[in-house]
This record gives structure tokens, C-alpha cells and sequence, in this order.
């Protein structure tokens, strides 16, 4: 069993931090964040996500899982998981990961290991992180063993993928790469394989990097398909049969702090990352295309008042960051628009939250931007008899044109080429 210092105890460190607990490893989740800290120390944890509550509890209560605020000495492994946001100018602020590796620099002995959680930009290992841990004194890759091993985990799915999904470490040498391997052995039942460092953080980037682009051509499926008088859903169901064939879902646009994020540090790093480029610009600009059609709709936005369903990232979680919803939401504001939100999930921390049939008094339109489990089975007839004209708008292809209509209201969704 090892002594494990996870640096960074949020939506990855923490399941992270409590997975290696429970497999009888003592671990200390270092952040500075005090709240975080105070709350794990009671067992309690301020993120939403299935299971971790109840694990965080546990391993706390049985002293497996402890936090400080001060980076502890006397681990044998030393995790990296903190956050690595973009700057203004779509660069990757690598401000936490360069703290967290000088934070640990006089704490190492010979023999620990360093490990890169953190989505990073190809090269950070080598370039960032190598000459900072050179003022250890110890030989890298010798006596200080350092890889980047990317977390890959699905927020709503996290602790099931963390043991279950593959593991890519990429160490900074072979010794460097079977010691880490060893060190998640214990956690993941996933192969784990083995390459460099620089592979393991390109690997991690391809990945969101394919589904952001995917998602890019659907949505300008969408688009052409409202241009040209076709439904992109029939388009996108009927073409998916084809055995080789997958494309994703139209929607709001692409959110969360890693697909709507990552394929922004390879375009920072290489003159050749074109098509990635014009994938993101693509995704980023469905919030305004959504804001026109709403504005078609209703006949303009301002003195307008517009109930907007869901804004959070994704499904089923409370995660507004890089929301699309929440953008379109904070444009429509600007112009003018009365928004009334209803978000089951985020609706805590929003300044205003309406329940589910409060939201639409007097609104101009409906709109679902996210598709909770809560909205599935709205009455329509009770949602509708209460707003000013009753249209309903659909960015999500997740509720039922005949039941909108059996209650008397109009039913647009995103891209059925009816607009
Ligand atoms: N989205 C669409 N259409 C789709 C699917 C998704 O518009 O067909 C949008 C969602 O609404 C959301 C965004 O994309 O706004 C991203 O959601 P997601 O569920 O695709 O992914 P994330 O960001 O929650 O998690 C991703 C995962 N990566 C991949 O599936 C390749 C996860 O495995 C990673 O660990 C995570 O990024 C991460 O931390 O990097």
C-alpha cells in the first residue's frame, strides 16, 4: 500500500483521491481551496455526482482520505489533477499546473513518483514540468519517476469509468511508465497501456478533439439541413445505419470544462490543427444560431420573456461551466429578454430558479436547452395554458411533437428544416 498525495480535489482529484482510498492506500487531497478542504475533512463533498457522496463518507470516516491546505511530505506518490483552464486568447492557462509541480519540488525523496493528471497541452511534461522537477537534485526518471496519465472519466459516470474504462500512461521513460502503471493497477480493471508522455497528452487531446468535431458536423448539418429544407435528425438516424457511420447530436452547442476546451491547446500548438480550429468555431457559434431562431420565432427579442429549460452543461448534472445554455441565456438577458430559467440540477446556484411550470408564466416561448430526466414527462397542457403564445422550441430532440401539439401549442425543433 502507498502513501498517495492527490494535488487538485475536484471533479477529477476527488473521485481519484477516494477510489485510491478505498483500495486501502493512504491519501491526502491538497488543495487550497479551504472549502474543499473543511468539506472532505467532514466526509462531505460539493460536487454532484452519482456515488461519490456515499464513498467520500466512508473513506473519511474510516481515516483513509484526510485534506490540508499545506502540501504534504511524506508520500510516495505525488498526483497532479488540478484544473487547466484557457485564457481570454483561447491559450491554456498552465498557471496551477506549474504551482502544483514547484509546490511539490521540496517535498519529493528519492524513489516517489510524479504523475500528470491534468489535460494539458502536448509537450507540458517535457517542456513544463521536467525543469522544474530538475531542482529536486534527483535523476529523473531514475530516482524521481514522472509520467502524464490523463483522466478520461465521463462526469455522471465517474466512478464506474474510473475503474472500468482503459488507462493510457505515458511515462518519461520505461521505469517511469511501469511504476505508475503499477500505482493504478490497484484501481483500474481497464487495460493499461504504455507510451511517452508527449503521446499519452496527445492521445487524451484526439480524443475530445473527435467528438468536438463530430459534434461540429452535425451541427452544421443542422444548419444546412434548415437551409435546405431537411430534417437533419432523419438525416442523422437513417445515415447512422451504415455500418461505418456514427454521427453525433445537434444541440446548443459544446460545453463542459474539456471537449468545449482541449482542442483549443492543440490549436495552439500547431499551425496544422485546421480542421480542429474550425470545429470549435463551428460548436461556439450554435449559442447566436439558437438566439436568431428564437428571435424569428417570437418576432424579435427585447420586452420579451423567453423560459428556458435546463442550463448546465449536459444532462443530469449541476456543471454550468462553458455552459452554451448559459451563455445564450446571459445574451438574451443583454438584449433585453425576461429569461426565467428552470434547471433542477444547477438551480442552487443561479441567482433565480423557476420550478417546471412556474417558468413559463407569461413567456413568449419555451425553450430546452438541456435535456434533464425531470423534463421527460411535462404535461404540456398544464406547461402551455400559461404562456403568452404558445411555442415551443426543442434544441435537444428530446421531447414528443405529437404531445406538444395535442396541447395545442407549436412544436420547432433544432434543425427539422421547418424554419
Ligand atoms: N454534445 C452534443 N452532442 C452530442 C454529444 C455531446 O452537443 O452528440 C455536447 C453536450 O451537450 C456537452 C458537450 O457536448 O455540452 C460535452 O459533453 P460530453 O458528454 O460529450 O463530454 P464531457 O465533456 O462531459 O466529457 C468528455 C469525455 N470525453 C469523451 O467522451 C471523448 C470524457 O470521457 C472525458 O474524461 C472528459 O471529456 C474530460 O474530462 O476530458
Amino acid at each position: 500500500m502507498k502513501s498517495i498525495c492527490v494535488i487538485g480535489i475536484g471533479y477529477v482529484g476527488l473521485p481519484t483521491a477516494a477510489m485510491f482510498a478505498s483500495k486501502g492506500h493512504r491519501v491526502v487531497g491538497y488543495d487550497l481551496n479551504e472549502k474543499a478542504v473543511n468539506a472532505l475533512n467532514k466526509g462531505e463533498i460539493i460536487i454532484e455526482e452519482p456515488g461519490l457522496g456515499d464513498l467520500v463518507k466512508e473513506v473519511v470516516a474510516k481515516g483513509d482520505l484526510t485534506a490540508q491546505t499545506t502540501c504534504p511530505d511524506d508520500c510516495d506518490v505525488y498526483i497532479i489533477a488540478v484544473p487547466t483552464p484557457i485564457n481570454e486568447d483561447k491559450t491554456a492557462d498552465m498557471r496551477y499546473v506549474e504551482s502544483a509541480t514547484r509546490a511539490i519540488v521540496p517535498h519529493v525523496r528519492k524513489g516517489n513518483i510524479v504523475i500528470l493528471e491534468s489535460t494539458s497541452p502536448p509537450r507540458t511534461v517535457v517542456d513544463l514540468m521536467l525543469p522544474i522537477l530538475k531542482e529536486t537534485g534527483l535523476e529523473l526518471g531514475e530516482e524521481l519517476l514522472v509520467a502524464h496519465s490523463p483522466e478520461r472519466i465521463l462526469p455522471g459516470r465517474v466512478l464506474e469509468e474510473l475503474r472500468t474504462n482503459s488507462r493510457i500512461v505515458g511515462g518519461i521513460n520505461e521505469k517511469s511508465s511501469l511504476e505508475v502503471k503499477a500505482v493504478y493497477e490497484s484501481i483500474v480493471e481497464g487495460e493499461i497501456f504504455i507510451t511517452t508522455s508527449t503521446t499519452a497528452e496527445m492521445c487524451k487531446l484526439m480524443e475530445n478533439t473527435f467528438r468536438d468535431v463530430n459534434i461540429a458536423l452535425a451541427n452544421e448539418l443542422a444548419k444546412m439541413s434548415e437551409e435546405l429544407g431537411v430534417n437533419c435528425w432523419d438525416v442523422i438516424k437513417m445515415a447512422n445505419q451504415h455500418p461505418r457511420v456514427n454521427i453525433l447530436s445537434p444541440g446548443p452547442g459544446v460545453g463542459g470544462h474539456c471537449i468545449a476546451l482541449d482542442p483549443w491547446f492543440l490549436v495552439e500548438k500547431s499551425k496544422n490543427a485546421k480542421l480542429i480550429h474550425q470545429g470549435r468555431l463551428n460548436n461556439d457559434s450554435m449559442p447566436e444560431f439558437v438566439e436568431n431562431k428564437i428571435a424569428n420565432l417570437i418576432g424579435g427579442l427585447e420586452g420579451k420573456t423567453v423560459a428556458l429549460y435546463g442550463v448546465t452543461y449536459k444532462p443530469n448534472i449541476d456543471d454550468v461551466r462553458e455552459s452554451p445554455v448559459m451563455h445564450l441565456a446571459n445574451s438574451l438577458k443583454a438584449k433585453g429578454v425576461d429569461v426565467r430559467i428552470c434547471d433542477p440540477h444547477a438551480g442552487e446556484k443561479l441567482d433565480e430558479d423557476f420550478d417546471i411550470y412556474e417558468a413559463p408564466k407569461g413567456a413568449d416561448i419555451v425553450v430546452l436547452g438541456v435535456n434533464h430526466d425531470e423534463f421527460k414527462n411535462v404535461d404540456f397542457t398544464k406547461l402551455t395554458e400559461v404562456m403568452r403564445s404558445k411555442i415551443i422550441f426543442d434544441t435537444r430532440n428530446f421531447w414528443s411533437k405529437a404531445d406538444v401539439e395535442k396541447a395545442g401549442a407549436k412544436y420547432v425543433l433544432l434543425g427539422d428544416g421547418t424554419m
